[in-house]
């Protein structure tokens, strides 16, 4: 079944990274309404939203995953028949994957911009926002040098150095911990995101806060990648972002584990950086200063202020 392969890849992390995780959902969500037999729209509707939330659990940090799963949701409210509701979720599936795709090229020609002959950027973590930047300055002909993190424990980083290697750009490989032995030499660091919450906070892999103290201590730019599908209303609601916290065998196999009973694996895979710290987001919508992200939320997702007495009336009545 399309719809548990898709949810077992994502928890697996065979599908990884915020914007393939929401164009994966989108996709398995329209193809789970055009396979279901059930002609009752009801019905219909009750099996599309079971899904939603199958998909939308499937990892908690990524606020593209349920951005994705709401864009193509809604195309669900206006339907009246199941063969109106087939043809709106395949339809909306369709956009939001195309646009997600123009966001990540659009982002690369913004991004590009940024890197200048010459320079030493840094990367953390395999975001494919981050790396259509660097992908598109060296099209452009830009000269410049990338290091790029390991990325314990999961090693995301070697993903990243191979697609940087195909595009012929030099690349040092560094381990997590030598970031602030090299930041001096590094003119710009450029991350992905997994969110952005109304206070222009960026939740991305575990070490980016890490590296984003070490940029700002050494006066380095520090600019996130991050299509507008990744901002997350909810935090205007004053809902924290959920960090993951993954299995401790990915850190430390568990017969070692389990020789030190004293000692307890932590495995969080997302941090958080403060505004503060941010530069800059590329957006396909143009680099805005982090305390932009609230004209995102309400401008390009649908969502203000006035949301929040809404629903805080619908709580308060119930
Ligand atoms: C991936 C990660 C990426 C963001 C952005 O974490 O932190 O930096 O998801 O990626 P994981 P993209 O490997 O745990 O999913 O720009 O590709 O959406």
């Amino acid at each position: 079944m399309v719809l548990t392969d898709t949810a077992d890849k994502i928890k697996s992390m065979e599908i990884r990274g915020a914007g393939r995780i929401a164009r994966a959902a989108a996709l398995a969500l329209s193809e789970h309404a055009e396979s279901l037999e059930i002609t009752n729209f009801s019905a219909f509707r009750d099996e599309m939203n079971r899904a939603a939330d199958l998909i939308a659990g499937t990892r908690p940090t990524a606020v593209s995953l349920p951005n994705a799963v709401n864009i193509v949701m809604e195309s669900l409210y206006h339907a009246t028949t199941v063969t109106e509701a087939k043809m709106a979720i395949s339809q909306k599936a369709r956009e939001f994957i195309q646009s997600s795709k123009n966001a990540v090229e659009r982002i690369g020609r913004i991004g590009a911009r940024h890197i200048r002959d010459g320079d030493v950027v840094l990367t953390h973590c395999n975001s494919e926002a981050a790396l259509a930047c660097l992908i598109e300055a060296r099209r452009a002909g830009r000269d410049f040098t990338v290091f790029a993190t390991e990325v314990r424990p999961r090693n995301q980083g070697l993903l990243t150095i191979r697609v940087l290697n195909e595009a012929g750009i030099k690349t040092n490989f560094i381990v997590d911990s030598a970031v602030r032995s090299f930041i001096n030499d590094i003119d710009l660091v450029i991350t992905g995101a997994d969110a952005v919450t109304v206070n222009g906070a960026v939740v991305n892999k575990i070490g980016t806060s890490q590296i984003a103290l070490a940029a700002h201590e050494a006066r380095t730019n520090f600019v996130v990648a991050a299509e507008t599908y990744k901002f997350a209303p909810r935090t205007i609601l004053g809902e924290f972002i959920e960090i993951e916290e993954r299995p401790s065998d990915e850190v430390l196999p568990d017969d070692i584990a389990k020789s030190l009973p004293f000692v307890t694996v932590r495995n969080p895979v997302f941090d958080v950086t403060p505004a503060d710290y941010v530069d800059l987001i590329i957006t396909e919508s143009g680099a805005i200063p982090p305390q932009m992200a609230y004209i995102i939320i309400r401008d390009y997702l649908g969502w203000d202020i006035s949301e929040f007495g809404k629903e805080f009336d619908i709580d308060h009545h119930d």
